[in-house]
């Protein structure tokens, strides 16, 4: 549910800078769809489109319209517009939690502050605690919700982890109950850096394998551990998430998790002018699979040629 905890967060910045402006109800409204849609029990790109999402509790059509912009184009021009004209601050400074324009307008004149790694620097030098309104308290939040950032936008070099990539491959491919074992996501895409590694493992016994995997003595640092995704760090920091997926659902889960999301969202539309839905498990039209165990199967029924990975970045 990545999508829904990063457009809380734009929706929630939205409303930050509504409320220095000193409008009235809106960053109210803002802040109340930003939980509406963090609360969310499915990935609010499965909603599909802005009829669906307006019957969502708090969600008007100037909110739906931000959602599905971002959805379809990864940003969203009002926030940016916003960010400009309300003293040029930076995204990626705006991302970190617990810290509003006010304050990153105040680090930006005192500082001359311009990046996440900038501000890393001066917080680790105890510089922030100086400032009106600081504390060493928040400089401490601060800096750890800065770290955050950096490593979540960190990029890895596709070259310098195929290597350790392939050896976790094989170590998978050994384990017992494991029916199979591929990488999805942008290392697939063979992308030239990669944010995470994306794995997929076919098994009908997934709490033993993901049990197992957690044991494996490369796999440090275990944020998620269940039998539908355990998520891990490799030695070099790079996030590895494993998924857990049932063989008939194979090419489903291969194509969703393989992506681009943009390449996502223009086959999810095919499928729906047909009246079908395509998600990770399936092909389907109503209850009914049409298609799910291989990639090929799908794009054919969708009347598409197939794709390579490296050419799945948007349009179909
Ligand atoms: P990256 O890690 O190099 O940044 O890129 P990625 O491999 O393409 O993205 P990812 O966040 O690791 O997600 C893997 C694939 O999952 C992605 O390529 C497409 C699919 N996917 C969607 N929607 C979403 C979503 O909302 N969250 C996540 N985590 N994955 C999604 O189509
Ligand atoms: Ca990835
Ligand atoms: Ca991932």
């Amino acid at each position: 549910m990545e999508n829904n905890k990063v457009i809380a967060g734009l929706l929630r910045q939205i409303a930050a800078l509504l409320q220095e402006q000193g409008v009235d109800f809106k960053p109210a409204a803002y802040r109340r769809a930003a939980q509406v849609i963090e609360e969310l029990d499915k990935d609010v790109s499965e909603i599909g489109d802005e009829k669906e999402l307006k019957k969502l509790p708090g969600i008007g059509d100037a909110i739906a319209g931000k959602i599905i912009e971002y959805l379809e184009t990864g940003k969203m021009t009002a926030l940016e517009d916003m960010r400009i004209t309300q003293g040029n601050i930076p995204a990626e400074l705006m991302d970190i939690e617990g810290l509003g324009p006010a304050r990153v307008r105040q680090i930006q004149s005192e500082f001359g502050v311009k990046s996440v790694a900038d501000l890393i620097k001066i917080a680790e030098e105890g510089k922030l605690r100086t400032l009106p309104r600081f504390s060493e308290l928040m400089e401490k939040k601060v800096l750890e919700n800065a770290k955050r950032v950096k490593e979540r936008t960190k990029r890895f070099p596709r070259e310098e982890i195929k290597e350790d990539v392939d050896k976790l491959l094989k170590k998978i491919k050994a384990l017992k109950n494991v029916q199979a074992v591929e990488v999805a996501g942008s290392f697939r895409r063979e992308k030239e850096t990669v944010g995470d590694i994306d794995i997929l493992v076919v098994t009908s016994k997934p709490k033993e394998v993901s049990d197992a995997v957690a044991e494996l003595k490369d796999v440090r640092n275990v944020v998620a551990h269940g039998d539908k995704k355990l998520s891990f760090d490799l030695k070099s920091g790079l996030r590895v998430d494993v998924r857990f997926v049932r063989k008939d659902q194979w090419g489903a889960a291969l194509l969703y998790f393989t992506g681009s999301k943009e390449h996502n969202i223009a086959m999810r539309k095919v499928a729906i002018k047909k009246g079908w839905k395509l998600n990770e498990y399936g092909l389907f039209k109503g209850d009914a699979v049409i298609a799910s165990k291989t990639e090929e199967e799908i794009y054919k029924k969708l009347e598409l040629n197939y794709y390579e990975p490296s050419q799945r970045t948007g349009r179909v």
